[in-house]
């Protein structure tokens, strides 16, 4: 049945007063934009203008967007309706203590190398913009191995606001190493595979968002141009795979910058840099929020991966892990395109097989970027078994193809 405008301005003013009350300082050109685009194609177009697209519905989408790109949107004809951030502010701090920052993270990562030094190893794969250091902990049985142990990489928070993606890692972290030689399963994943996490890409990023108390739903790394000129860019449009295509913008001001060339900024060149120098790496996974899917390359074009094995231990794969997260499984370009992206390059570089992981919640409704810390255990627990799934694959994620070992 048809709804009437009315009804549309309704439910978009009630959920977005739904949201946790927040106070921005420097989102002043920032809008929430609902708008129809039921097609790939058209989300893709709206992305390249550089919105950040958050949510796809059957009927609508929302986006995050600079007001340069509700420019371009008007001017290639888009319908949208828009509201400035800041007319939704309260003006009270949020409190999300459990959530952690850059160095109650760091402090926790050092302590787990101290305690469990057998099996965990801290160290940093470089520095990010303002030098924050970009902590990974290799977790791995004491077991000798006369070949490299097949490897796997987690790695969450490229995006500033998306800070539930980091606490997935670490709660990883935290399991894995609780459960060594306690449980059978996890003791022998942790002896056979090399298990590497690296929770905070984006660091910078994530201190920005959060450094007054208030959230200012940041998305990118804090690139910029003099003292007070910062515009950021948006760390999953800069990796080097058919950087500079469609679905990332030129803009520096757009949520989708993607910056002035492939692997220009020190966060993507540290994971470049490491990926690179671990070959035996046969999974990756990067965590994002929100919207509850498990998505596959390609990213950068409608077309399926070519080769018919890789494309099928993807699909498998991110089968299963729906299955086992309750999240939706699908192809990344069916949400929209995107060029620069973590996964294409991983796959379409490197080869190997890589997930975008957008977790908990599955709408704006439930709290969008910023869901209440009381649900960080339950996204936790849905998403540690398919973790283990995966490590248990690294081997040789093609035994999960059939007929195929
Ligand atoms: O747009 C992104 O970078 C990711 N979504 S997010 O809301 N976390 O920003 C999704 C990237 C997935 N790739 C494609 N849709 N092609
Ligand atoms: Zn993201």
């Amino acid at each position: 049945m048809k709804k009437s405008p009315v009804f549309f301005l309704l439910v978009f003013a009630v959920f977005l007063l739904s949201f946790t009350p927040f106070h921005f300082s420097t989102q002043d050109s920032l809008y929430i934009l609902k708008m129809d685009a039921s097609s790939k194609e058209e989300r893709t177009a709206i992305t390249s203008l550089g919105v950040a697209i958050e949510e796809v519905k059957p009927n609508y989408i929302v986006g995050i967007a600079h007001e340069d790109s509700l420019q371009k949107l008007t001017a290639h004809s888009f319908k949208f309706e828009a509201k400035p951030l800041k007319q939704f502010l309260l003006d009270f701090p949020v409190k999300d203590a459990d959530f952690h920052n850059y160095s109650e993270m760091e402090a926790e990562l050092k302590s787990f190398a101290e305690k469990y030094p057998h099996i965990a190893e801290l160290s940093s794969i470089g520095e990010s913009i303002q030098q924050r250091k970009l902590y990974i902990m290799r977790l791995s049985g004491p077991t000798p191995s006369s070949t490299p142990k097949p490897a796997i990489i987690f790695m969450g928070l490229h995006h500033a606001r998306e800070h539930l993606s980091a606490e997935v890692p670490y709660f990883l972290i935290k399991h894995l190493l609780e459960n060594y030689g306690k449980d059978e399963k996890i003791t022998q994943l942790m002896d056979e595979r090399e298990i590497w996490v690296l929770p905070m890409v984006n660091p910078d990023g994530a201190e920005y968002d959060i450094e007054s108390g208030v959230y200012k739903f940041w998305r990118k790394n804090v690139r910029s141009e003099g003292a007070d000129r910062m515009y950021g860019v948006d760390l999953n449009r800069n990796y080097g795979y058919r950087w500079g295509q469609e679905g990332a913008s030129d803009n520096p001001r757009a949520e989708t910058y993607r910056g002035p060339h492939a692997f220009s900024e020190p966060e993507t060149q540290a994971v470049k840099r490491f990926v690179e120098s671990h070959p035996n790496i046969t999974i990756l996974l990067s965590y994002h929020t929100y919207s509850e899917l498990i998505l596959y390359p390609w990213g950068h074009t409608y077309h399926d991966i070519e080769d018919p094995q890789d494309f099928g231990v993807h699909k498998t794969l991110a089968t299963e892990v729906g299955r086992i997260t309750g999240y939706k499984p699908q192809q990344a370009s069916d949400l929209y395109i995107t060029s620069g992206d973590t996964t294409d390059w991983s796959y379409g570089t490197h080869g190997i097989y890589s997930f975008t992981i957008e977790l908990y919640p599955g709408s704006m409704w439930e709290g969008g970027f910023y869901p209440s810390a009381a649900k960080i255990q339950k996204v936790v627990h849905d998403n540690i078994p398919a973790a283990l799934y995966l490590i248990d694959t690294a081997d040789h994620p093609r035994k999960v193809l059939p007929n195929l070992n």
